[in-house]
């Protein structure tokens, strides 16, 4: 690597007087050796990556078959998000909710501000403007982190639009007494024991300190975009979703858009980017990513909802992406990405379990590969890297006003009971099947995997107040103007009795969703049943896949007694929440358990 290059850091500082003090503030308690106010220019980008080179924060990949591309060893107790150590701190407890671990906000503030003090000595603080979604849009919300990773100032460049503009956006905001996200973030030591993600809704604040990692330090992403926003948008009208925004164009030249939630690991970004099946491909059937993580909608004066991904990058799972399950991925973390905690190939090309069959020459941690150690790449290793990168990017994904949804889509990892595919009968029930998702965990948090939990929405992690009354947020959207989107739930995770996947999935997702986009527009078939309308095998455009008797029966089938279990489960789950879960939503759930009888 060449010597460092001097860097003059753009003129420091803001017009804007509480974002001025908020900085001096911190700089105060923090006590940096210097402050770079961020621009989010190539040049300072290319400085960053520089020092991180010069100091080994990032090794350099092969340029060869991956220019601009890096490799980010994290510290190997910080590989994931780690849910126990995550507060929203509502002043009322309640407001938090069960599903929420909470502290009281004086409390949270002194624990963190103990930890804060002084540990920027030696370090530089980044100011990083940033914001969510295109920056002309109404429906964008803008941020500031602070941070001592530089590691984390290069991510935010790729993740959101991240600068000048931004800070443009927020003196103009902020001059006409507009709130900006504050975000605080330090490394801190690493040390697991010294480490807390703090959410304070009522303040539009963040503090998180001890990890370096994805959703826990990149403050735009999960604590920002979804907690924070979760609560901003319940006052305001509108969703902050963990979902998916995918745009599939039929040979006629007609685009729905569907947003889809499935909970961290369970292939989101795999169906934004689906690759259509040969048949399709030539048939004309398009497909364009919006987004693959996270989706802002309100409805519009159409009635119908709009939607925005606030993101400007993917922070994708290494592992599983293949030239066959997702090229779009693979083409687009050719170049200019960053990779944490994944292995190498001898000649410095990264490499995860699922890429092909090359053998490792390092793990994760930089070991000569051993299997005895475990898989090469972490489970939760990651790709970096600008949206815009992706073939099937989507231009709409610019647009201020967003996109309209035809229908929202729920589904987690259920190796059993759940068919392929069924319908809600109107947006009380597919509220419910929302409210009532349930997903083996997997590496995205740390913590056991494969254990079945109640995700709702694929938010429990996310919701930045009580499911109880998120979900009586999602029940007032049903007014009589609103054309709301259909609601489906899908499981691609089906394990037949040799604990294999059923159902292909990947490309062959998009036979699930023309039938969705038929069933939209009035053209599909489905049966009722008490769950839901399902499609028979028949429904669907199965040609060019095989499926035996036993697979169709189960993922198109419909397990009387095993849903009566389920029902009452869900019954369960909704009184853990006491009075405050919507009686709408019980009686949907109680309605369906008597029709099951
Ligand atoms: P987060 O970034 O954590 O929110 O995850 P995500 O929801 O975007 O999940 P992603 O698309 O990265 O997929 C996670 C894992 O699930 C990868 O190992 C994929 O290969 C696998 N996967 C995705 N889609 C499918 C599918 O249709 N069928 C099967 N069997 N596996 C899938
Ligand atoms: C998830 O866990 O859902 C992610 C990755 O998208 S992280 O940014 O680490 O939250
Ligand atoms: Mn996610």
């Amino acid at each position: 690597m060449s010597a460092v290059r001097p860097f003059e850091p753009a003129p420091a500082g803001t017009s804007l007087p509480s974002l001025a003090s908020w900085v001096a503030d911190v700089a105060a308690l923090t006590r940096p050796d210097r402050i770079q106010w961020c621009d989010g220019s190539d040049r300072e980008y290319a400085a960053l990556i520089a020092s991180m080179a010069a100091d080994g924060t990032l090794l350099p990949l092969n340029p060869d078959t991956h220019p601009g591309c890096w490799l980010h060893r994290s510290d190997p107790r910080d590989v994931a998000r780690v849910e126990h150590l995550t507060f929203v701190c509502h002043a009322d407890a309640a407001d938090a909710g069960p599903n929420n671990h909470w502290m009281a906000p004086h409390a949270a503030h002194a624990k963190m501000d103990a930890l804060f003090a002084g540990c920027m000595e030696g370090r530089t603080l980044y100011v990083v403007p940033y914001c969510m979604g295109p920056i002309g849009s109404e429906l964008a919300r803008c941020g500031v982190e602070i941070t001592d990773s530089p590691y984390v100032v290069a991510n935010m460049r790729l993740m959101t639009r991240m600068g000048a503009d931004a800070l443009t956006r927020i003196e103009r905001e902020g001059g006409q007494g507009g709130t900006f996200v504050r975000g605080l973030h330090s490394l801190g030591e690493l040390d697991p024991d010294r480490r807390f993600i703090m959410h304070f809704p009522e303040e539009l604040a963040v503090k998180s300190y001890g990890s370096g990692y994805g959703g826990n330090a990149l403050l735009g992403k999960k604590c920002h975009a979804l907690r924070l926003a979760s609560y901003q948008a319940r006052h305001e009208g509108w969703l902050a979703e963990h979902m998916l925004i995918v745009g599939i164009e039929d040979p006629r030249g007609d685009t729905h858009y569907i947003a889809a939630a499935f909970p961290s690991a369970c292939g989101k970004t795999n169906l934004a980017m689906l690759i259509p099946p040969p048949a399709y491909r030539e048939a004309g059937w398009k497909v364009w990513t919006v987004g693959d993580d996270i989706c802002w909608m309100r409805p519009g004066e159409d009635g119908r909802l709009w939607a925005i991904n606030p993101e400007a990058g993917y922070f994708g799972v290494a592992p599983g992406t293949s030239a066959a399950s997702n090229p779009n991925a693979l083409a687009t973390i050719q170049r200019d990405t960053i990779y944490t905690n994944v292995a190498l190939i001898d000649d410095d090309q990264p490499w995860w379990e699922g890429l092909d069959d090359r053998v490792p020459a390092l793990d994760w941690q930089g070991r000569p590969y051993d299997p005895a150690n475990g898989p090469a790449a972490h489970p939760n290793a990651r790709f970096t890297v600008s949206a815009r990168q992706c073939p099937s990017w989507s231009p709409r994904a610019e647009d201020p006003r967003g996109v309209p949804i035809s229908a929202i889509v729920f589904g987690g990892r259920r190796a059993s009971l759940v068919p392929l595919v069924f319908e809600a009968r109107d947006w009380t029930h597919g509220v419910l099947i929302g409210a009532a998702m349930g997903s083996e965990t997997t590496a995205a948090a740390t913590g056991a995997v494969g254990v079945m939990r109640r995700d709702p929405m694929a938010m429990k992690p996310f919701c930045g107040y009580n499911f109880a009354d998120y979900f009586a947020h999602w029940l007032s959207f049903d007014t009589p103007g609103a054309k709301l989107p259909k609601i489906f739930h899908v499981n691609w995770f089906r394990k037949g009795d040799d604990g294999t996947f059923l159902w292909p999935g990947f490309g062959d997702n998009l036979r699930v969703l023309e039938w969705m986009i038929g069933r939209v527009d009035g053209r599909a078939n489905a049966v009722e049943t008490p769950i839901g309308y399902l499609p028979t095998d028949a429904d669907l455009n199965l040609e060019g896949i095989a499926l035996s008797g036993d697979a169709r029966a189960t993922l198109f089938g419909f397990d009387r007694a095993g849903w009566q279990a389920e029902l009452a489960s869900i019954g369960t789950y909704l009184d853990e929440y006491g009075p405050r879960m919507p009686q709408g939503l019980k009686e949907e759930q109680q309605w369906i358990a008597i029709c099951l009888k």
